[in-house]
């Protein structure tokens, strides 16, 4: 199973961010760019990648742990920006306003535990994003700076995370198709 670990986001703060992403996609039409279906936004804490039996109990326990740990807490999605650079846009996403504090603990809880279980660490910083496209060909730099001009002043939404979720993922020609596997709620 190709897995990771997510928050979810509420239906309010996903329909904000879709109105965003359907005037980038006007503006960008015709242009090599896969774009996240709303149903899918999500903001990843941790991804896996293929695990066996095995990896998915030990995923689960770490889970269980952090969840055990860990108090709900709200973030504040505002703002765009693209990985690596406006240069060579790939992915283009919406972030997290300060203090992004509690979702990197969540996240660095969550990784300690996998890694106190043998999973091998993760080789990227945690960067707190909602991932809006992937574009297959960057256009050019002040096409990707003017769908800034999309965003509006105020945040897109205000999200209590109350519980992270195991997600599955499952690649298909037409984009990913993504299943919760379990939901684990923040009790500490
Ligand atoms: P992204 O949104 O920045 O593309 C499922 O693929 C989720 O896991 C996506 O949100 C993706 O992040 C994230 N992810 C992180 N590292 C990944 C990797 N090496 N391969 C695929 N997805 C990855």
């Amino acid at each position: 199973m190709r897995l990771f670990f997510a928050v979810l986001l509420d239906d309010q703060t996903r329909q904000h961010i879709a109105l965003v992403q359907q005037a980038m996609k006007r503006a960008l039409a015709g242009q090599r760019i896969s774009w996240v279906k709303p149903e899918n936004l999500h903001l990843t804490l941790r991804f896996l990648g293929e695990l066996d039996e095995e990896g998915l109990k030990q995923a689960l326990e770490a889970a269980q742990v952090v969840a055990r740990q860990r108090a709900p807490f709200r973030f504040v999605a505002r703002g765009a920006g693209v990985f690596p650079d406006m240069r060579r846009a790939r992915v283009l996403w919406v972030g997290v306003e300060e203090p992004v504090e509690p979702l990197f603990q969540l996240a660095h809880h969550l990784e300690r535990e996998l890694q106190r279980r043998a999973f091998p660490p993760e080789d990227k910083p945690f960067r707190s994003h909602i991932t809006l496209a992937r574009i297959k060909e960057p256009p050019p730099a002040q096409v990707i700076q003017s769908l800034m001009d999309y965003l509006p002043k105020e945040p897109l939404g205000a999200v209590e995370v109350r519980s992270f979720v195991l997600m599955q993922s499952i690649l298909r020609p037409d984009g990913s198709l993504y299943t919760p596997v379990q939901e684990f709620l923040l009790s500490g």
